[in-house]
């Protein structure tokens, strides 16, 4: 190429932000349940993770990387629509048989791809409901994520710790004999139904709370379900089947450009990894899934120097909510825990607005493009929406991603680039909210109706007195010390910044 050539595009990129070359590929990896330190390049000692480390090593690892929720379902709706999950009801999670929870038409990371030429695939867990006003198990399965902007899903429904164990390929339910229908409910079909309760002493993994409905490969799960026995999968096989089916999509893709959005189920529970994972770490099937997942994302790396996309690739690594270890299941994530930090120096996780619960691991990497290198600016999954349509030179519709800010420089880690100036962290209906401002942390903290009994974190955390908490993060990351008293023009500020955000 021509050096004023180059010079122009150059200048053009680093001018406007969009990108006058050919647009790369954007793969976002989504791990489940993966806290702050779970992994190497985070601090993990007790387990190894070369695989990210190598990834993060060669591209941008964020110190305040977040996910906008502390569960799954809104986290992953404010990912795909760039509008926080809590302005509208009913995204806490979904239910075995829950309804499309995105309406068809709306702005999707996924159709703002579509516009820019991109292909666009989901291969994994998806946990925004399907149909409307359920899915037809046995029929068409829609709207659902064809719906809004994707060309292609080969999906997980829920979590697996839900029923019906079974995929969804585009519109329907993967390999049903339509002799032997799928019925999926939330009451045991008849009384002769085996269940977690009825059945527990057969169970290959015990429950602790829940998960005693349907049991499927020797684990009782969420919900009940009978038929489709044709269409089930092992748990110990799922990690494959993302590998092998986005790996076929990328190939076909090649030419691109493409957008795929890799929703890994590990490291969610029932922890169950394949066989040839089983005992790869001390810390039990917790461990051994971050490693199943660590091996998920080499895969895919190798996939894209196979076909020499590396650098024409940008790859978004993050998680949907913060670490916990006993979520229901008696898999030795608290027994075998050692001395390993899921959420690393943060308190809370999963289901909690304290750091812990959405502060989660975050790399971006295109080689070639971005510096690697260490940022600390505060960048979250809830970003992606605008950033990349400021990346592919996507118009964003007036009315649409409306918490969605373009943080695309700081994404690239371009010199100076600034990340957020404030961010909101919901819990899984918005009940409590944490909001971050610079180095400083509002905590709002409402008691959830059915409080969760998961443990999150072996270490103790003592919750401020109050409905408000105000913490000074950088000399206190566990937010064990609330400064409300002694700075009550800050606090006043920030509840009025926060309310500000909720009313918007
Ligand atoms: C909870 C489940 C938990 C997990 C969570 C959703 C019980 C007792 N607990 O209700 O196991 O499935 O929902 O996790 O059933 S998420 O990562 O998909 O948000
Ligand atoms: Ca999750």
């Amino acid at each position: 190429m021509r050096l004023p050539i180059l010079a122009f595009l150059l200048s053009s990129f680093c001018l406007s932000g969009t990108f006058a070359a050919p647009p790369p590929n954007i793969i976002v990896i989504m791990a489940d349940d993966l806290g702050y330190g779970d992994l190497g390049c985070y601090g993990a000692k007790t387990l190894q993770t070369p695989n990210i480390d190598q990834l993060a090593a060669e591209g941008l690892r964020f110190t305040s990387g977040y996910c906008s929720a502390s569960t799954c379902t809104p986290t992953r709706f404010s990912f795909l629509t760039g509008t926080y999950a809590f302005r509208q009801k009913g995204t806490g999670v979904a239910p075995p048989n829950g309804p499309a929870l995105i309406q068809p038409g709306t702005t999707t990371i996924a159709s703002l791809m579509k516009q820019a030429g991109y292909a666009t695939a989901v291969i994994g867990k998806w946990h925004l409901g399907l149909g409307d006003p359920k899915p037809d198990w046995n029929g068409e399965l829609k709207p659902g994520p064809l719906e809004i902007g994707f060309d292609h899903c080969h999906l997980l429904p829920t979590t697996n710790d839900r029923v019906p164990q079974v995929y969804v390929h585009d519109h329907r339910v993967l390999n049903l004999d339509p002799k032997d229908p799928l019925w999926v409910g939330d009451k045991a079909p008849d009384e002769n139904h085996p269940t977690g309760i009825t059945h527990r002493s057969t169970l290959r993994m015990d429950w602790t709370h829940g998960h005693n409905g349907t049991i499927h490969n020797g684990i009782g799960r969420i919900g009940f379900y009978t038929g489709g026995m044709a269409a089930r999968f092992r748990d110990e096989d799922l990690a494959d089947e993302w590998v092998k089916r986005s790996n076929t999509w990328i190939e076909a893709h090649k030419d691109g450009p493409f957008f795929l959005f890799f929703a890994a189920h590990d490291i969610h529970v029932p922890r169950m990894p394949h066989e040839r994972f089983q005992g790869k770490t001390k810390l039990g099937f917790r461990g051994d899934c971050i490693v199943e997942f660590d091996w998920c994302v080499g895969e895919i790396m190798k996939t894209l120097d196979r076909l020499k996309l590396a650098e024409n690739t940008l790859i978004v690594l993050c998680s949907d909510n913060g670490p916990v270890l006993d979520d229901g299941y008696k898999d030795g994530a608290v027994e075998k825990l050692g001395s390993h930090q899921p959420a690393g120096a943060f308190s809370g996780g999963k289901y909690s607005v304290l750091e812990g619960g959405t502060r989660t691991p975050f790399i971006t990497r295109w080689k070639g493009r971005v510096q690697p290198g260490v940022s600390e600016q505060v960048v979250c999954t809830i970003d992606l929406a605008s950033s990349l349509a400021a990346l592919t030179g996507t118009a964003l519709p007036e009315t649409s991603c409306r918490d969605s800010i373009n943080v695309l420089p700081a994404l690239l880690g371009e010199p100076g680039a600034k990340g957020r100036d404030h961010l909101l962290q919901q819990d899984n209906n918005g009940v409590s909210f944490g909001l971050r401002m610079g180095d400083w942390k509002l905590v709002r903290h409402k008691k959830a109706k059915g409080k969760s009994q998961a443990v999150v974190s072996v270490k103790s955390h003592k919750d401020a007195e109050g409905l408000h908490a105000l913490y000074f993060l950088p000399d206190d990351p566990s937010e064990e010390n609330d400064l409300s008293a002694k700075n009550p023009e800050k606090m006043q500020a920030m509840i009025a910044k926060l309310d500000a955000l909720i009313a918007a």
